[in-house]
């Protein structure tokens, strides 16, 4: 592999608060200057948060479908709005990944990303699949977490697009906690996660320890990373949004599961790595060597049972005839 190849410049932008009360225009100004940022520092692509364009709106509970609709989705990508960021991107020959929620014209909802290329044209959508949250008014909280009532579950699976000369995939937010998101990646040969996230600092269905919600986020990006080879790049809104708390700790994780770039504070911030494509090259052919060390025939459960039951037999368990 030749240099121009082997090192990747990848950045990730991390957002502070985007309020209620902010413009779409506002925001995209924010992007737009991080873009800039971003290709100032030699990266080929930036990656943005998950719902990067509005506030994270499932925190609220809204009787009116059609004022969410109006107020928090999107009908065209890039439509009038975001068409600034697509524009300068092509200028600057810099690609980049972008979370947004995706009203489609049958009037479905996703909670949607992109990844662009250097051309500004869209190589892939990833609809999100591991929806967090509820669907039902919980009054009582001290605030909503509707992803389950917003968003239908992603129905185009894990997708690895071919894009500045490298393999990239995207999920979002909670997905990067479950690990079968990251092996459908790597077995698909994947070289870079793009993911954008909103994690409030408090969890409304039991008292977690707030600590604990950084160090799950970084455990998940780390393990996840060296278990597949994976260069992860991870980027936060964060802040108060409207008083509500999200935490930051925007990161680039390395194959070796070592964070090699990390926000500093809870404001838009650039982050910056370049990412050397062979250093997962020798963990899938050594301890991670998949064709050769793989058990999917011990592994049936997985893909049959979703929620957890009662043990195996040992006949249910065994291979042997
Ligand atoms: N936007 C998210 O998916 N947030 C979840 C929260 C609810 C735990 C996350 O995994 O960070």
């Amino acid at each position: 592999m030749s240099d121009a190849n082997r090192f990747f410049n990848l950045a990730v932008a991390q957002m502070g608060p985007v309020h209620l009360r902010d413009s779409r225009e506002s925001v995209v100004k924010r992007l737009i200057e991080m873009l800039r940022e971003a290709a100032s520092r030699g990266a080929k692509m930036v990656v943005f948060p998950e719902l990067a364009l509005t506030t994270f709106f499932p925190r609220y509970w809204y009787e009116d479908e059609a004022e969410v609709n109006a107020r928090f989705f999107e009908t065209q990508m890039p439509g009038p709005v975001t068409q600034p960021l697509f524009d300068l991107a092509r200028e600057l020959g810099v690609g980049f990944y972008l979370g947004y929620a995706e009203l489609t014209p049958e009037g479905r909802r996703f909670n949607t990303s992109i990844l662009v290329n250097e051309r500004a044209e869209i190589v892939a959508k990833y609809r999100k699949i591991h929806l967090p949250g509820h669907s039902d008014h919980k009054p009582d909280a001290p605030f909503q977490h509707l992803e389950k009532k917003y968003f239908e579950v992603g129905n185009g699976g894990y997708v690895v697009s071919d894009m500045l000369g490298t393999r990239i995939s995207q999920c979002l937010c909670n997905d990067r906690r479950w690990p079968e998101t990251y092996r459908m990646m790597s077995l698909q040969s994947a070289r870079i996660v793009a993911l954008g996230y909103n994690t409030p600092s408090h969890n409304i269905h039991w008292d977690e320890p707030v600590h604990l919600r950084m160090f799950h986020h970084l455990l998940s990006l780390q393990a996840n990373a060296y278990q597949n080879g994976l260069w992860v790049a991870a980027a936060a809104k964060c802040g108060k949004e409207d008083g509500f708390h999200m935490i930051g700790g925007s990161a680039i994780v390395a194959p070796t599961g070592e964070i090699v770039a990390q926000s500093r504070g809870e404001e838009d911030e650039v982050i910056f790595a370049r990412c050397d494509l062979e250093m997962g090259e020798k963990f899938l052919q050594n301890v991670f060597n998949f064709a050769k060390h793989r058990r999917p025939e011990h592994y049936r459960l997985i893909t049959e049972r979703v929620g957890a039951g009662l043990p195996l037999s040992p006949e249910a368990l065994s291979t042997e005839i």
